[in-house]
């Protein structure tokens, strides 16, 4: 679902802050309570502050929980927005977000109301304390792979160029499951 949409889009970072813009991509993850109400309420959230255009949104996917816990069945999507934030900035904006949504963490890869990760920014390779980016399991995941590469399918990993869908296809069949479910109800405007 390509957006491209906001008439005062993308002009309006830089007018407002003189800053170069960067394209970032976003994976959010529910699967406790209204999974496709906190997706969407995380997106109202995000496309509603001044310093973030939210650009596309993929699909909305339900997939198997992939990782050590037993839990139950997610929903995944990737936005695609520009921000002139930088990266820790908009980790900070993520994490607020999931708080202002009713994350609790209890748990490491345990259930959750919502999860916003920074999936890729621009090319840009950070390893720090506590921000890791492109995302270290972003190659390993079909459940993120499948709505990054519905929305952009020629990217690539800035860590080596080598081609996201490459990752995909090499992934092993049959252990993570991924379906297209029920559609986004976007608000009106984004
Ligand atoms: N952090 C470091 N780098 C980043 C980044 N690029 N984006 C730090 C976001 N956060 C980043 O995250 C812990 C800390 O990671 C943050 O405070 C931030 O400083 P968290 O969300 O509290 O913990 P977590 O999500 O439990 O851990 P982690 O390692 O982020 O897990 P994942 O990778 O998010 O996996 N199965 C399916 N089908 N779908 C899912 O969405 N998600 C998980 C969680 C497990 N299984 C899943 C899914
Ligand atoms: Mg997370």
């Amino acid at each position: 679902m390509d957006l491209r949409l906001r008439s005062n889009g993308i002009g309006r970072l830089s007018e407002m802050s003189g800053v170069q813009p960067h394209n970032a991509w976003i994976g959010l993850g529910s699967n406790i309570g209204d999974r496709l109400k906190s997706i969407e309420d995380a997106l109202q959230a995000l496309g509603d502050r001044a310093d973030i255009d939210l650009c596309a949104v993929s699909s909305c996917w339900e997939t198997s929980p992939v990782g050590p816990v037993d839990q139950d069945r997610y929903l995944n999507a990737v936005a695609r927005l520009r921000t002139d934030l930088i990266p820790r900035q908009l980790l900070q904006c993520l994490l607020a977000t999931e708080e202002t949504l009713g994350r609790v963490r209890l748990q490491r890869w345990g259930p959750r109301v919502i999860d916003l990760d920074i999936l890729l920014f621009g090319n840009q390779v950070i390893d720090e304390e506590g921000l890791t980016i492109p995302h270290p399991y972003l190659t390993r995941r079909r459940f993120v792979l499948t709505p990054l590469i519905e929305l952009c399918p020629g990217l690539r990993n800035p860590l080596d160029g080598t081609r996201l869908i490459d990752n995909l296809r090499q992934l092993p069949a049959g252990e993570e499951q991924v379906r297209p479910t029920s559609p986004l109800r976007l608000p009106p405007g984004l």
